[in-house]
């Protein structure tokens, strides 16, 4: 069972956490398995010293122009092109929500702890490489096990709900991106 998810009327410190980076690839689990993509992040020692678990805020895509298209095998044996995030639109580049999982993914018992942004909305294309920009604003849940992979698509499903009725309030309204 998951735990209460006791979000305060207003963002508390630690929060806003902001940070940024570029979006790498994974196993392709994302998509292909549960329906919903996640954008990998590198795992920093500030993302490092969070508790692992669900968070959510607001992210911003930009074009990454330092990087040069490349191909990769991504973590599923397929190889996917880094855009770069070339292929954006305008509207995409907007300040978006997002939920966020930092961890091990203990239903599917990861070696190396992970940390991945589900963007509420629904893109064109993907944007490998490309910069994000985001401002975690909460936490809402530790990580859990389950028992089949319909269970766990509930509960992120869930988590969404409770990200975007959350960031409708005034006081989570401010991203700072
Ligand atoms: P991976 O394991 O490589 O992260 P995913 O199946 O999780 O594979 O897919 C992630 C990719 O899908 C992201 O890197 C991004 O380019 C793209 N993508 C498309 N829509 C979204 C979305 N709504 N949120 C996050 N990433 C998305
Ligand atoms: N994986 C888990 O093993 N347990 C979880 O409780 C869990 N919660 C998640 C919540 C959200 C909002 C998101 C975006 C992902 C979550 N995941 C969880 C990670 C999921 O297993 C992962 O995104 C896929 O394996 C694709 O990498
Ligand atoms: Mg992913």
């Amino acid at each position: 069972m998951r735990p209460a998810s006791n979000i305060p009327e207003t963002p508390q410190p630690p929060y806003p956490l902001i940070q940024k980076s570029h979006i790498v690839c994974g196993f392709g689990r994302g998509s292909s398995e549960l329906g919903i993509p996640t954008a990998n992040i590198p795992i920093n020692d500030s993302l490092n010293q969070l508790d692992t678990g669900i968070y959510f805020g607001w992210c911003k895509l930009e074009v990454n122009k330092e990087e040069c298209s490349k191909k990769v095998e991504r973590g599923d044996g397929n190889v996917v092109e880094f855009n770069n995030g070339s292929e954006l639109s305008a509207s995409e580049k907007d300040v978006l929500p997002m939920v966020m999982s930092i961890g091990w993914n203990p239903f599917y018992d990861n070696k190396e702890k992970a940390a991945e942004v589900h963007i509420m909305h629904k893109f064109q294309q993907n944007f490998y490489g490309s910069l994000i920009s985001y401002s975690i604003l909460g936490y809402i849940r530790p990580e859990l096990n389950y028992t089949t992979k319909e269970a766990l698509i509930e509960d992120i499903n869930l988590d969404i709900k409770i990200a975007l009725d959350t960031l409708k309030k005034e006081s989570y309204a401010n991203s700072d991106l």
